[in-house]
């Protein structure tokens, strides 16, 4: 009786497991940590004979983590459990610590290869030790070994092989940020996968298990920061209650090498602090926020730092007392310098009261002030002079500030690039803009150089990405926006990697390793980015997006009360042409940039063609290189970008056989509406700017079957994201 019950519960548990797996297929939720069962053989049974335990030294939380990660990664890709030993004398082990805590035996196999290892970095070596095959994962620090582990993990998880390793990798910059613009009721302005994973409610007391999938996952990818709130500040963070609940997350990231960072809102100590002004030269004032920092370093006492909106879009600011950007982020470093902390201090400013091109404010602002901040101050810097567009030529302040340590801040959340609903792989847009050759210190001067600090030998360094992360389940609202998530981290650990690298690891790890998928996935996101700026800027149009919510296009809009706030600033249409004049004969934005740069987009024969609208204002009929007019460009371009997301569609639609129903579903339906709305951009776009160049449509473009009225009474109302 006994064995027929034993039976039926196998038989039971079988069928769960079974229909488990196929009606949850899967989710998304496990991001590339998917550890699926290595599927060529070959590879497996290499994987089996050099992995047979893990041995670890060291006890900390980072350490436990590391080893959980590890057992937990291999035993799923063996496909049998890997256990923990504490046995170095037997064969195939993998042996994870700090260098501190190491066996002295190991000390001589690995001593030179830390010499110039910087903080965070690890080793990943095979090594013969009393005639035994080992493999090595040690660090500096502890959490490098949790980096490490998670290197390692991704040979396997990339069907790499694991013998003869020899790998040293540390990372490039210090402050690998997450930016989220999350409010305290759990909205997210620019957020479009649903609310925020912050449940300020139930903290302190509630610890949501995504805090801890969250901080796992950035760890995996080397991110170390997160600045939990939203720029656009509230001052309530900052109050004990609040500050408890911050508390609590910065101890659940702990473990993960993540530190945590806050908005603060320049008003704060009126606000919260009752005091009656926030010049930053009031000695109460100064008072009140060295008070403010002691207060949150007890809680938390390694706490990042400020990172601060002043005086844009309305937040208030030091220039609110006509003091300047050095007196308020001066101030704030002042107060969180005793324990540490930074500041970073965003360069994204414009004013209604500045008539000039608003491309040109933040530089006309910023520069002056260079060498003037505090040791610990970082400006942190769009990649672009106006914002997040689809595509921007980098900003000119890179370069320009050579005694000021400048963070990079990209957008990973797509506020302009079709929300959670457009396909678009954003390593190609962050890697265009980090191998920009500034001409600083002459050739070769990228913005990644600026970055890094190599340039102009800062060492505070940093970047950071205003995430895309919300509590959908898949955490970004697409399958694939997960991959500029992890791209994002990998290249805030090195902006020198390729995005098309970073694409393959992604794919492997996310979906699959056989060899057709891999390629055919990896070309369709390479040139995603291009489709979307095809289908909605192309030549270097921008902000033609609707108002407000940035929601599908309205290049027709002029009725906002401030002018830069209008699409038809920034396309300046007209019955001669298009594009907006930034050169000595327009705005004269280009004399921004260093002698080079400004000479090449000076001329609209030197400028390339990705961004001539941007410095240019050229006629309907001006020749392009493929000898088309600028209309018949334009249009093409409008035509080919809903011609790609069509290819994308049939791609992914080949590739069926792949991808598990759930996720292959998900990412279909987006593709349509991708598809249907490339095709709103470019009716809506084409029949607006066909009113001023009175040109037919070429042969090729698909005449639109609506009118410009149909486009322009489109209204949303609850497009999301709008915090
Ligand atoms: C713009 C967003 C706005 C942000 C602002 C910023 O539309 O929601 O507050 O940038 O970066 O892109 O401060």
């Amino acid at each position: 009786m006994a064995f027929i019950l034993q039976k039926a519960r196998l038989f039971l548990s079988f069928f769960i497991v079974v229909t488990f797996s196929q009606t949850y297929a899967n989710n998304g939720y496990d991001l590339w940590l998917q550890y699926k069962k290595t599927e060529n053989n070959n590879l497996l049974s290499h994987y089996k004979s050099t992995v047979k335990s893990i041995v670890v030294f060291g006890t900390s939380k980072t350490i436990e983590i590391s080893a959980r990660e590890l057992k937990k990664g291999l035993s799923g890709m063996l496909g049998q459990t890997i256990p923990k030993t504490s046995n170095i004398e037997s064969d195939n082990v993998i042996v994870i610590s700090s260098l501190s805590n190491l066996e002295k035996n190991f000390l001589p196999l690995i001593e030179n290869d830390f010499v110039n290892l910087p903080d965070e970095g690890f080793l990943i070596k095979s090594v013969k030790y009393r005639n035994k095959n080992l493999t090595l994962i040690i660090s500096k620090n502890d959490i490098g070994v949790l980096y490490g582990s998670f290197a390692f993990l991704r040979l396997l998880q990339t069907n790499q092989r694991i013998d003869n390793l020899n790998i040293k990798d540390a990372p490039r910059l210090k402050h690998r940020l997450l930016n989220h613009w999350d409010n305290p009721d759990r909205t997210v302005e620019r957020g479009y996968a649903g609310f925020s994973i912050w449940n300020w409610h139930k903290l302190p007391e509630y610890i949501d298990q995504r805090y801890i999938d969250y901080a796992r996952a950035n760890a995996s990818v080397g991110i170390n920061g997160t600045v939990l709130t939203n720029v656009n500040a509230n001052a309530l963070i900052l109050t004990p209650e609040y500050l408890e609940k911050v508390e609590a997350l910065a101890n659940v990231f702990r473990p993960y090498g993540i530190k945590v960072y806050l908005t603060a809102r320049f008003s704060a100590p009126i606000q919260i602090g009752k005091l009656e002004t926030a010049d930053p030269l009031d000695e109460k004032v100064q008072q009140w926020w060295k008070n403010k920092a002691k207060e949150i370093y007890e809680r938390i006492p390694d706490f990042g730092g400020f990172l601060v909106k002043a005086n844009s879009e309305g937040q208030p600011g030091p220039q609110n007392y006509r003091r300047n950007h050095v007196d308020g982020a001066n101030m704030l470093a002042d107060a969180v310098a005793p324990y540490g902390g930074i500041v970073m201090w965003r360069a994204f400013v414009y004013s209604e009261h500045d008539p000039t091109d608003r491309a040109k404010q933040a530089y006309s602002e910023f520069v002056p002030y260079d060498g003037q901040f505090r040791n610990n101050v970082m400006v942190q810097v769009k990649n672009g002079a106006i914002d997040f567009q689809p595509r921007e030529p980098f900003h000119p302040m890179f370069g320009a500030m050579p005694h000021t340590p400048l963070t990079m801040e990209f957008q990973i959340t797509q506020e302009y690039l079709g929300f959670s609903t457009h396909l678009v792989y954003l390593p190609k847009l962050y890697e265009e803009v980090l191998q920009a050759d500034t001409y600083a210190q002459g050739k070769g001067s990228t913005v990644a150089k600026v970055i890094d600090g190599s340039l102009h030998n800062n060492s505070l360094t940093g970047m950071a990405g205003v995430s895309n992360i919300g509590n959908d389940i898949n955490w970004t609202g697409h399958h694939f926006a997960q991959a500029n998530w992890y791209g994002y981290g990998r290249l805030a650990w090195n902006p020198y990697l390729s995005a098309e690298k970073i694409a393959e690891e992604w794919i492997r790890c996310t979906f699959s390793n056989s060899e057709e998928f891999v390629d055919t996935i990896k070309r369709m996101m390479i040139k995603s980015r291009e489709t979307v700026v095809n289908y909605m800027t192309p030549y270097g149009l921008h902000h033609i997006m609707g108002t407000g919510h940035h929601y599908g296009p309205a290049p027709w809009v002029s009725n906002l009360p401030r002018p830069e706030w209008n699409p038809v600033y920034y396309h300046k249409a007209d019955g001669y042409g298009i594009g907006f004049n930034r050169t000595k004969s327009g705005s004269n934005a280009t004399s921004q940039y260093f002698p080079e740069v400004e000479k090449m987009y000076d001329k609209a024969k030197t400028t390339p063609e990705k961004d001539l609208l941007w410095f240019h204002h050229l006629p309907w009929d001006y020749k392009l290189k493929n000898e088309l007019t600028l209309w018949e460009g334009i249009a093409m371009k409008y035509q080919q970008g809903v011609n790609e997301v069509y290819e994308m569609l049939t791609t992914w639609e080949k590739m069926k056989k792949y991808i598990d129903n759930e996720r292959y579903n998900d990412v279909k339906m987006s593709l349509e509406i991708q598809l249907k709305e490339a095709k709103w951009w470019r009716d809506a776009c084409l029949l607006y700017f066909q009113q001023f160049s009175e040109m037919p449509l070429p042969d090729g473009v698909h005449a639109p079957n609506k009118n410009l009225d149909y486009y322009q009474s489109l209204k949303f109302p609850y497009a999301p994201g709008r915090g």
